[in-house]
């Protein structure tokens, strides 16, 4: 039986993909570093520890672990300056009424985010009321495709893995459902998310209905 709902948050419920990128553009610049739309797919649902480290393999840079920390602190500020600009329209299209209707139904709700500026993004959107457990980059210290996040929040809820299903958007954030044993909700193309158990192109498609019809014996 599903008790409870764990979503991820960048690419879920809200999309902060753009004002990551534009965070890292601006530090590649500084650096003279290339980095791209291609390439900041590839930081979809990963750390900002790992994100750097893959733009730094892209480029053949190595630098010591101070200097690192240094430069992805000069990201992140630029990309908590940009959430300022965030409000309560900027919820992904289906994903303010999907937490309407879990809540109303009674339904766990947990978050389970890589970002450590979770709290602030759900601030900025006004939904921090629809989440019973928060549990985002400061809850654990394996990130995604480890399954930490999800169990951190399945425990939380007091539910075990069989009883909850997973929204993600990024293949490690479905990778890390998968190795927990949860059942897992992909929002995006195929190539992406089309090992999650079930798969939807956007949140607007991801209705409680639909969920439901997906997972019938589960209900
Ligand atoms: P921060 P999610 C992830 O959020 C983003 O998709 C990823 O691009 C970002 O690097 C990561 O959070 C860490 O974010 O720098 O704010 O700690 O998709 O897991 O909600
Ligand atoms: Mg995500």
């Amino acid at each position: 039986m599903i008790k409870g709902f764990i979503f991820d948050l960048d690419g879920v419920i809200t999309d902060t993909a753009e004002l990551h990128y534009a965070a890292w553009k601006k530090l590649s610049n500084d650096m003279d570093w290339q980095f791209d739309r291609e390439l900041n797919e590839k930081l979809r649902g990963i750390s900002r520890m790992d994100s750097i480290k893959v733009i730094m393999d892209y480029n053949n840079v190595s630098l010591g672990e101070d200097t690192i920390v240094e430069l992805a602190t000069k990201k992140n500020d630029i990309y908590v300056e940009s959430l300022n600009g965030m409000t309560q329209e900027d919820y992904l299209p289906g994903a303010e009424e999907l937490l309407t209707h879990l809540r109303s139904e009674g339904f766990n709700v947990a978050l389970g985010s890589a970002s450590k500026n979770a709290e602030k993004v759900l601030k900025q959107l006004n939904a921090t009321r629809y989440f019973d457990i928060i549990g985002d980059g400061n809850s654990v210290s394996r990130s995604k495709p480890a399954p930490d996040i999800f169990l951190y929040a399945s425990e939380k809820m007091g539910l075990p893995p069989e009883n909850c299903i997973v929204f993600e958007d990024a293949e490690k954030g479905i990778d890390a459902a998968k190795a927990g044993k949860f059942y897992s909700v992909g929002i995006g193309p195929k190539e992406r998310v089309g090992h999650a158990d079930v798969r939807f192109d956007t949140m607007k498609q991801a209705t409680l209905f639909e969920v439901k019809s997906h997972f019938k014996d589960l209900f």
